[in-house]
């Protein structure tokens, strides 16, 4: 049995509580886009863990996690991630860690470029997390990039270092003028790197297929969101990897036939950090009140998170990207001690309502939410151990969303703790 999380929505949906609370029920969890921008906060035994490259698996003892060839590892990041762990009593060794030979590695140079990148774009920057994702993809895409297994063979690893490092310090002089990097310095500290995670490395599509074709339950972590997929989010905001649920296949090495079901992380409303249209986004005191009540600030970055209005024309788009089979809302607290809740139900563009989201960031920005009102519910909400415990209008409020999606509700998380989560019957 094989179950995918993923972001209905710009990210931070609450991905890593859900899959914390699923993974109990879990053999293996596993990672396939995406790198350390990502910021999974999982509460358990009362403790707060910022994950970031790990899956959110690595919390159990039992659960054996992989980081899929699909993501880009930054090798210093894991291993403090590691060390991080360790401190706060977690085992990781490779019975519970596997890292794939076939995953790209964050180089320094793609830090720099990032930022130097960003700089440069000015006031059209996209607010990146400066993790240096974009840049590795680039180079996996480009047919230049540095793979972990080549991390293990020095005098390869030596080769395409040099024949990377000359081209990027020539963009570094050049375009960005700014200063070149030291090939020595990189060389000595990834063979370092290289030393310290070898133990960890191996062929992890091999190892996954083993564990679906026992009868193991695998659980598949997506990191950000929809809107943020390369193909599919508000292109150029976006990633630079596919966090929907057809990236699975590709950044783990399973086929599609080997996935049963498809869960989409939403929130009860609507946040983005980093730059780029937003359509419900929210400019006064409710938005402060929801970012304020709701801690909407970068996991990763710290970065204050924009807040707004649930957006379903965006949650019907993620459930047929995705095929979402079911959908967890989380957060519905936040929304607590609100008189009125708004939900977007389509934009009005050129004289017309629309329900399907558009593709250019020119139509999109002519597109006006139209909206539902919904009467709020109280701070009891946190109680509720039931779906029957919930509000009434609570209640209504999630009955419309799976009304107007077609995809039901299976998990309504009313606090981030695990047990603040209702499994809908
Ligand atoms: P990048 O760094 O190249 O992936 O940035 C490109 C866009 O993707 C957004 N992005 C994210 N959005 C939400 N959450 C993310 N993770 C962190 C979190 C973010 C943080 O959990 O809070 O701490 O700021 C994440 N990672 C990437 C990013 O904002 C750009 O819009
Ligand atoms: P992810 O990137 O999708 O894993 O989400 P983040 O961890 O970046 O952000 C979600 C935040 O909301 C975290 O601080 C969670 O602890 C918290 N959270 C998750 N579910 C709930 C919930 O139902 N209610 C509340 N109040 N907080 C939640
Ligand atoms: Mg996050």
């Amino acid at each position: 049995m094989s179950l995918v999380v993923i972001g209905a929505q710009w990210g931070d949906e609450g991905k890593g509580k859900i899959t914390d609370f699923l993974a109990e029920g879990a053999d293996v969890v596993v990672r396939y886009q995406g790198g350390n921008n990502a910021g999974h906060t999982v509460i358990a035994n009362d403790k707060k863990y910022k994950l970031h490259l790990i899956p959110s698996g690595i919390l159990y003892d039992d659960k054996l996690c992989i980081i899929g060839n699909g993501v880009v590892i930054d090798p210093k990041a894991l291993l403090d991630e590691i060390e991080y762990l360790k401190n706060e009593g977690i085992r990781v060794d490779n019975k519970k860690l596997l890292i794939s030979d076939r995953a790209h590695v964050i180089m320094p140079y793609h830090k720099k470029i990032d930022a130097l990148s960003e700089k440069k774009r000015g006031s059209k920057d996209i607010g990146t997390t400066g993790k240096g994702i974009g840049p590795c993809y680039t180079d996996k895409h480009e047919r230049t990039g540095i793979r972990i297994c080549d991390l293990l063979n020095k005098e390869v690893f030596y080769e395409k270092l040099k024949t990377n490092l000359e081209v990027k310090n020539r963009l570094i002089r050049e375009i960005y003028e700014d200063e070149e990097m030291n090939f020595d310095e990189i060389y000595n500290t990834y063979i370092e790197y290289a030393e310290k995670l070898k133990d960890f490395i191996t062929d992890t599509s091999v190892v996954l297929y083993d564990n679906i074709k026992e009868g193991k339950k695998v659980l598949f972590e997506g990191a950000q969101g929809t809107l943020l997929d390369i193909d599919y989010g508000t292109y150029p905001y976006v990633t630079s990897s596919h966090p929907i649920a057809g990236g699975v296949c590709i950044g783990s090495g399973i086929g599609p036939t080997m996935i049963d079901r498809v869960v989409g992380v939403c929130k009860a409303y609507t946040t983005r950090v980093g730059k780029g249209p937003f359509p419900t986004e929210l400019f006064d005191e409710v938005g402060e009140y929801i970012r304020e009540k709701g801690f909407e600030y970068g996991t990763t970055t710290g970065r204050a998170r924009r807040c707004g209005w649930l957006d379903l024309v965006i949650l019907k788009y993620a459930a047929r990207i995705s095929g979402l089979t079911s959908l967890a809302i989380t957060k519905i607290d936040t929304l607590a001690g609100l008189e009125k809740i708004k939900v977007c139900t389509g934009y009005e563009f050129e004289g017309r309502v629309i329900d399907n989201f558009p593709a250019s960031l020119e139509d999109l920005a002519k597109c006006k939410p139209i909206y539902e009102e919904f009467d709020g519910w109280d701070e009891s909400i946190k109680d509720a151990k039931t779906y029957d415990d919930l509000p009434e209008n609570a209640k209504r409020y999630l009955k419309f969303i799976e009304e107007y999606t077609g995809v039901r509700i299976s998990i309504v998380s009313v606090g981030p703790e695990r047990e603040n989560t209702i499994v809908v019957g």
